[in-house]
């Protein structure tokens, strides 16, 4: 049977980095503070209580899938900076692009009697336009409960980041993502993995944060889950991975709607709508020069 590799929290970026390059996916156990997790299910239940099922092939029938969890959930905005996660990801992305970026937020209760997903590779939400050789995508699901492979826990095929286009896994080439509450899964964008079964009496509820090239759309549109009104509570260092700044030396600014809030500014970084000075981006290269570079 297929394993995914368990590392220590206390593991390094290298070692996350070549089981990663190994595998496609890795897990870390107990990542995340118990009383962390705590305060997580706390924010999520609500909303895990009153949205509604999925209605979808895709997503499920007993699942249910939250959405904008930065402008609903402290805890998961703490974990989506988690040092030790960003610091893997930048250095997975950093072939690909000048920094990344907050994808995908939802926490994801796969609920009982569930069927198991449809296996997929997540870049698939770019419709194949994206050349192989560039890896999209960063993505972490983190336990909120147990992962069981009788409660759904993910399953993912190990080293299918670098399988052929149309091969399919062999039953014992797919794991289960097994990992106790609070552990973490890291995986590639091109690594093949779907939800699984839930045949146990309780939820397993995974939290989904994802990460991509700065310079790819966002799967979930992050303006509109979390516009300005409710950014401007945010940290600077969340509003920016999530977006507000720009992605590039021109890309992503903007320019009031309302000239009238930006006397004098009329080609803005997106840190000027919250008063603050660009995190990103606020280059002293000349201009020639970065036409040269990026031709
Ligand atoms: O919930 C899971 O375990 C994985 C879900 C997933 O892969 C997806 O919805 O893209
Ligand atoms: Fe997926």
């Amino acid at each position: 049977m297929a394993e995914i590799t368990h590392l220590a929290r206390d593991c390094s970026v290298a070692d996350i980095l070549a089981a990663l390059d190994r595998d496609g996916a890795v897990i870390i156990d107990q990542l995340m503070p118990e009383a962390r997790r705590a305060q997580l299910l706390a924010e999520l239940d609500p909303f895990i209580d009153t949205r509604p099922m999925g209605r979808d092939e895709f997503g499920g029938f007993q699942t249910k899938r939250i959405g904008a969890l930065m402008a609903r959930s402290p805890a998961c905005s703490e974990l989506a900076l988690d040092p030790l996660v960003n610091a893997a990801c930048a250095a997975f992305l950093a072939p690909f692009c000048d920094g990344y970026q907050l994808h995908f937020t939802q926490a994801v209760s796969i609920g009982p009697g569930e069927k198991a997903q449809m296996l997929h590779r997540d870049r698939g939400v770019w419709g194949g336009y994206v050349p192989r050789r560039i890896e999209t995508q960063f993505s972490t699901i983190w336990a909120a409960t147990d992962f069981t492979a009788a409660n759904g826990a993910t399953r993912l095929v190990p080293g299918s980041h670098r399988w052929e286009a149309g091969r399919e896994p062999e039953p014992h080439e797919i794991a289960a993502a097994a990992m106790p509450a609070g552990s973490v899964l890291l995986y590639s964008g091109t690594v093949i993995h779907g939800g699984g079964a839930n045949a146990t009496d309780q939820k397993r509820v995974g939290v989904l944060l994802h990460y991509t090239l700065g310079w790819l759309r966002q799967e979930e549109n992050q303006y509109l889950s979390c516009p300005p009104e409710v950014a401007k509570s945010l940290s600077p260092e969340l509003r920016a991975l999530m977006g507000y700044t720009k992605g590039g030396f021109t890309l992503g600014f903007f320019s009031s709607p309302t000239p009238a809030d930006m006397p004098g500014l009329e080609l803005a970084d997106p840190e000027r709508l919250f008063g603050e000075r660009p995190l990103k981006f606020e280059t002293t290269i000349p201009a020639a020069e970065l036409v040269a570079r990026t031709s």
